[in-house]
């Protein structure tokens, strides 16, 4: 689509939304001033102390409007076995019709900002280009930092790239039909008709009701993940819910390395880390999405599409995270956190005793027997160039070398610390077989154990077992030599007494060790069931008190329970029919046989 194709979007979606006016946004600084300078003036934005935190904002979501709404994402393929069982689907055409009524004057009253954005460095041939139309200055805010937001976009429209058309509206007008005037709020939605919706074919994005990061920045979730993932299918490329790191050895020698956990698993703490080995260091170029595409070698490349970072708050501290606390400390804008008396943030988490005074999420004064006075899922956002652990090669136009894939999850039991697949066919499986604990990022019961395969339940946008399809046949065109090895790590695993068996955080760089010694072939592992993993002094635990006891049931793999999980992976992937691809249940029968047959298991 043209220039001039853009242009006439443009005015159709005005004339179906009827705003008073349109803005067109050039991502300048000068143009986020002015839109922070509304937010504040409005009521959005609370500017916090500046000499506390210069230049960050505190923003109060409508307590209705707090995180993704999965039940109301859709897939609107044109056939619904092209959404497949993960997806919510309905008709393209009836789709349409419902989103033409409900977008019909839903900027009435309000601006409609235009913002062309990329996913990715601007003339790489990695990025894929976006135009944003919405009518929540919020969102323009939150873009200017989480994408590349533009003048440069149109040029590159101009000079013929494709793009991305995506529609957002807040759905709560400031003029009804019979032109009677209603006062804005802080926090405009319309939480009873929240649509999230994606046409796959002619990738376009319409979303409507929520003001929310997740349902609402277009770039993110729903460009690069879920749009992005067909793009992917169609170009033999795969659009990922992954980290991305650059660790660096004591011998100096840099590898690449992704890792997929479902949200709130700790994604960003594990792109941030600091190691607590001596010699290893760990550079970030990305927290939430990697998009990975096979060079002329047989690699595979990797680079992060965003520009920013909408990270999970709760839990976050110096003892976590301190490199996020560090690259929080100036231009951020945080949402749904709790307010301190001298005009900064504050969650559970941050500090062990919450001070005195604090004003909660929702604008109240806040007491200890209230809740939580950070919601669970309130986040920061910040810029990656704010990142104090940023690789310098982050915005490298070709992207990395992915040297290994991580698949983690919040399990409780069975999933060991850290296993080898045997193949790229049995990480695959291991990707398509991740569950986890569920957290406060999508609505739903916390705690539940869910199917989270590869992390992308909420993100793949077309049927998922033949996304589980298209990451096979990336290994078929390939060699093994050149693909990257496929690990699964488990840091939430309990013991009897419920307590965690693993201190996580710092700690996990040894795990990463561990893997990378093996990439080197530098330690053997020990083959079991469920994977390869560390063999007895393999894993460094050189000044970490962790008892031999909780070692072994780190690692232990019971028969019976993973005789569970075996059945209940049989019946996650009926659920797929006939599309399931024959290699992983090839790969749950062998499973099988290894935990009946007489495979060593594990001593430490
Ligand atoms: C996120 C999520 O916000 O995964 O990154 O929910
Ligand atoms: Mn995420």
């Amino acid at each position: 689509m043209s220039l001039v194709d853009l242009k006439n979007w443009v005015g159709e979606v005005a004339s179906l939304t009827k705003p008073d006016s349109v803005q067109w946004c050039d991502g300048s600084a000068n143009e986020l001033e002015s839109i922070k300078y509304l937010l504040v003036r409005n009521g959005t934005f609370i500017k916090l102390n500046p000499e506390l935190r210069p230049d960050s904002y505190l923003a109060r979501t409508d307590p209705r409007d707090v995180a993704r709404v999965e039940e109301r994402t859709f897939i609107c393929s044109e056939s619904e076995q092209d959404a497949g069982p993960t997806n919510n689907w309905m008709e393209p055409s009836v789709m349409r019709t419902l989103m033409r009524e409900s977008f019909l004057g839903s900027m009435r009253g309000r601006t409609m900002y235009v913002i062309p954005f990329a996913m990715g460095p601007i003339g790489s041939p990695l990025t894929q280009y976006g135009v944003e139309i919405t009518d929540s200055p919020y969102v323009v805010a939150s873009m200017h930092i989480m994408t590349r937001v533009s003048a440069d976009v149109l040029k590159q429209i101009e000079k013929g790239a494709e793009w991305v058309p995506a529609v957002h509206s807040v759905g709560m007008p400031l003029i009804d039909d019979m032109g009677n005037k209603t006062k804005d709020v802080s926090w405009p939605c319309n939480p009873e008709k929240v649509y999230v919706v994606h046409y796959p074919e002619t990738r376009e994005i319409w979303s409507y009701g929520s003001g929310y990061g997740g349902n609402s920045l277009l770039g993110k979730k729903a460009l690069a993940l879920r749009i992005g993932s067909v793009m992917g299918r169609d170009q033999g490329w795969l659009a990922e819910h992954m980290l991305l790191i650059r660790v660096t050895s004591p011998e100096q020698k840099q590898y690449h390395l992704s890792a997929a956990f479902p949200s709130a698993c700790g994604k960003t703490n594990l792109a941030m880390l600091q190691p607590s080995i001596p010699g290893w260091k760990v550079e970030t170029l990305g927290d939430d999405i990697v998009w990975i595409r096979p060079d002329a070698s047989g690699r595979l490349r990797a680079i992060n599409p965003e520009n920013g970072l909408f990270g999970v708050a709760p839990g976050t501290s110096a003892n976590t995270n301190s490199a996020a606390i560090e690259s929080m400390s100036y231009g951020t804008i945080f949402t749904n956190v709790a307010l301190t008396k001298d005009g900064d943030v504050w969650w559970e988490g941050l500090s062990k005793v919450a001070p005195e005074g604090l004003i909660d999420w929702k604008g109240n004064q806040w007491e200890p027997d209230m809740g939580p006075a950070a919601h669970p899922n309130s986040r920061f956002c910040f810029p990656m160039s704010n990142t104090t652990t940023l690789c310098q090669d982050w915005e490298k136009p070709e992207g990395v070398e992915l040297d290994a894939i991580l698949f983690g999850g919040r399990r409780a039991t069975n999933v060991p610390l850290v296993a080898k697949s045997y193949s790229w066919q049995h990480g695959v499986f291991m990707g398509a077989t991740i569950s986890s604990e569920q957290t406060a990022a999508a609505e739903g019961p916390v705690g539940k154990l869910r199917r989270d395969p590869f992390a992308m339940l909420p993100f793949c946008g077309y049927n998922m077992a033949d996304y589980f399809d298209h990451w096979l046949s990336m290994g078929e065109s390939s060699t093994p030599e050149a693909l990257p090895k496929i690990f699964q790590v488990n840091w939430f695993r309990k013991g009897a007494e419920g307590q965690f068996l693993w201190p996580g955080f710092a700690e996990n760089s040894r795990v990463i060790e561990w893997i990378i010694n093996q990439l080197e072939g530098k330690n053997k592992g020990v083959a079991t069931p469920v994977g390869i993993v560390p063999a007895e002094g393999e894993l460094n635990l050189f000044g970490l008190a962790v008892s031999e006891q909780d070692l072994d049931e780190l690692f232990e793999i019971d028969f019976e329970s993973w005789s569970i999980e075996v059945e209940s992976t049989r019946a996650f992937f009926a659920g797929f029919g006939k599309k399931l691809p024959m290699q992983l249940e090839l790969e749950l029968s062998s499973l099988e046989s290894r935990l009946k047959g007489q495979v060593p298991s594990r001593s430490v």
